[in-house]
């Protein structure tokens, strides 16, 4: 039986994938965000990027609060994963496919979250296909199948907000089987 009103949900990825967004684009409050203004190689790319965590919640139809929290991308930060992670319920992996090589990113943090993966679950989304098409589903659902991970993998608009609600009731569905 799932706690749900103690219950969170980390979401993870790489730099821009969209993860401050989507949590901001589903909370039922402003978000609590650690974002700073970014500097050096990291400016190309965005203006701002999550140094500690995103948190927020929603409530759910029963009145329960699902909480919500967003990694930071930048690997130099990584510490903070685990500890995020920490008594989680399950894990959504945005990934940017405006990316050289966003399949390789996907399997990056599919290994750097395996532990918490192995004993929740995960649903991937993957942004940015209208930026950048060169990847598809398939090319993930491929990836995933030769690795033997049978994972829901969504197009998704982190800006959208039943987008993200479609991932967050995909990984509820999984948990809950
Ligand atoms: N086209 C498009 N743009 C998006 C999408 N999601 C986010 N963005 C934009 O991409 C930029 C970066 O998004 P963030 O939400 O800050 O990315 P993040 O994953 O939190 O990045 P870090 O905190 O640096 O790891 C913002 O300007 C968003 O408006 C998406 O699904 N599609
Ligand atoms: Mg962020």
């Amino acid at each position: 039986m799932l706690q749900l009103n103690t219950d969170k949900i980390i979401f993870t990825g790489p730099v821009g994938a969209g993860k401050t967004t989507a949590i901001s684009s589903i909370s039922d409050t402003p978000p609590v965000s650690t974002d700073v203004n970014t500097s050096g190689e990291e400016r190309k790319l965005k203006d701002s990027t999550t140094v500690a965590m995103d948190y927020s919640y929603i409530e759910m139809d029963d009145g329960t609060k699902v909480h919500l929290y967003g990694t930071p991308g930048q690997t130099r930060f990584d510490f903070m994963w685990k500890i995020l992670t920490k008594g989680g319920l399950g894990l959504v992996l945005l990934i940017n496919n405006d990316h050289p090589e966003p399949v390789k990113q996907m399997e990056f943090y599919l290994d750097s979250f395996s532990d918490f993966i192995d004993e929740t679950g995960v649903v991937i989304g993957v942004t940015r296909t209208s930026i950048n098409d060169q990847a598809n589903i398939e090319d993930y659902q491929a990836k995933l199948f030769e690795r033997n991970q049978i994972f829901p993998v969504f197009e998704v608009d982190s800006r959208s907000e039943g987008d993200i609600k479609v991932l967050i009731q995909a990984l509820l569905a999984i948990l809950a089987n």
